[in-house]
């Protein structure tokens, strides 16, 4: 899989989907099928009027939830999906690596752990990544990229994911890495990007997650968006690392003539940016 779908079998925990659900579907029938009366007519206009009211707030919290960023398109500062059990928008931006950790506890006999990556201007290196519980072995595969393949955007073992299209999306690195010759590159433009990997969990059980992280860039603070009114490209400062533990994190798919629509209208975006360095 290449997006931000969930896995057969584990159901999503996408929060906005039960927001949009909230919006039921209008029983029109109901409405107009009281007996023909002034009185009445006048009460169906008012329920009728409430009703195309409440049909429209759908309508634009539908929108709100689908994000101004149709996956698949070039990305225009697009937030990550919710969900995170982490996320260091706020905190320091480390350059040297650090170390990051973070505990959950399991829900399911499997759990998928991702990653979400957007660095506008540079590139974040993640390596010698870790689950596990009351002191036992490392549950991932290849969480030190060690088995590559370098120049990958999918390491061996995880999935990429990617439904944003952002570009300058991570990949395996013989560069820069915390230990042996390979890290996670990543340096997606103006949205998400991630990698995910799925364990055996014990429901119950308390899970820490510990990795190590590297910024290139000389951005001070994390945060989800870029906020110095770059939206297109790597002079944005949209930066982050979240990380999830539990269905493969989503995000909503608009219709295809929203998509359309906002295709055409950014179609041009990105193939002006500069190449960024790492
Ligand atoms: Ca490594």
């Amino acid at each position: 899989m290449a997006n931000w779908d969930p896995v057969p079998g584990v159901s999503s925990s996408a929060p906005w989907m039960t927001a949009i659900n909230a919006c039921a579907p209008i029983n029109l029938a109901r409405i107009l099928g009281s007996p023909v009366t002034r009185e009445a007519t006048m009460t169906r206009i008012e329920v009728l009027r409430s009703a195309l009211l409440g049909v429209l707030a759908c309508f634009v919290a539908d929108q709100a939830f689908a994000n101004p960023c149709p996956p698949g398109n070039p990305p225009t500062n697009c937030a990550p999906p919710t969900g995170a059990i982490l996320d260091l928008a706020g905190t320091p931006v480390p350059h040297q690596y650090t170390q990051y950790d973070v505990n959950f506890i399991a829900t399911s006999t499997t759990t998928n752990i991702s990653f979400a990556f957007r660095e506008d201007p540079s590139f974040l290196f993640l390596d010698d990544v870790s689950v596990a519980t009351g002191g036992g072995p490392n549950l991932l595969v290849n969480g030190g990229f060690e088995s590559g393949p370098e120049g990958s955007p999918e390491p061996q073992g995880w999935t990429y994911l990617n439904s944003f299209g952002a570009t300058f999306g991570g990949e395996v690195e013989g560069s820069d890495p915390h230990s042996g010759n390979n890290a996670y590159a990543d340096g997606a433009v103006q949205a998400y990007d991630g990698i995910t990997q799925a364990i055996a969990t014990t429901p119950g059980s308390v899970y820490t997650i510990t990795f190590w992280l590297n910024d290139h860039s000389s951005l001070t603070t994390f945060r989800q968006l870029s906020d110095n009114g770059d939206v297109t490209g790597i002079g944005g400062n949209g930066i982050d690392l979240l990380v999830y533990a539990g269905a493969v994190p989503t995000v909503t798919t608009p219709e295809p003539a929203t998509l359309l629509l906002l295709g055409t209208g950014i179609a041009a975006i990105g193939l002006s940016r500069r190449r960024k360095s790492r």
